[in-house]
Formats: structure tokens, sequence, C-alpha cells
């Protein structure tokens, strides 16, 4: 990652000091971090267990433990954060899940939501 930018130097005049002198003002720029999203699996009946697993750690990066422990979260409690990710990046994410599932002709759904 590039480092933050340095400070613009605003130049504004000022002629109030009584003497006509121009002085140049540094003035902090803000730059905000950018919006991020996570990545949810919803649970279903019919896509198989080792499925989840494989997604979680193929598009997720999960190791096999991290990604059985997150698919059985899901299981149970009826979703899941797969990762948390920059707009692009989630939205990315979502539309690769949902090709996998449907090439393999699972009901899997995932969604992305503001964080
Ligand atoms: N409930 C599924 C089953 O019993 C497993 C499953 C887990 C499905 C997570 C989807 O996002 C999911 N086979």
């Amino acid at each position: 990652m590039p480092a933050d930018k340095p400070p613009v130097p605003v130049v504004r005049p000022r002629t109030d000091d009584g003497q006509g002198a121009v002085v140049a003002e540094r003035k902090e720029q803000k730059t905000e971090p950018p919006p991020m999203f996570q990545v949810i699996l919803l649970n279903d009946d019919y896509t198989p267990m080792e499925f989840v697993v494989m997604v979680l750690q193929e598009y997720f990066s999960r190791d096999l433990e991290t990604a059985t422990q997150i698919m059985l979260k899901i299981h149970h409690d009826g979703r899941g954060v797969c990762g948390v990710y920059s707009k692009d990046v989630a939205g990315t994410k979502v539309e690769l899940v949902l090709a996998a599932a449907r090439r393999g002709g699972h009901p899997l759904q995932c969604i992305m939501e503001s964080a």
C-alpha cells in the first residue's frame, strides 16, 4: 500500500497582518477508509457440507479447520460471514461462489451486506 498522501499546501492570501504579506497554510487532507462488505453464506438443506467447506477454502482462503468451523456455524445458525472485503472484491466473490454452486447443481446462496 502506498503511504498516505502528504498534506497539500493551500495558499490563501492574508492581508490582515497589516503588512500585506501572503501566508501559505497547510490544510489536512482527510481520506475516509473505503466502505467494507461482509460476504455471507446462507444455510440450506441440500448443499453438501463438503462443498461448502471447499468453497470456504477456495474462495475465502480458509484452512480446512477454519472452513469446517464456519460451515458448521452456518449449518446451525442459518448464516455465517466468510470474509469482509471492499465492495468490488465482495461482489466478485459472491458471483464466483454462485457460479460454482450452479455448476455443481447446488442451491447454495451467497450475499453481501454492508459491514
Ligand atoms: N445444511 C447443509 C447440510 O446439512 C450444509 C450447509 C452448510 C449448506 C452451510 C449450506 O451455507 C451452507 N447438507
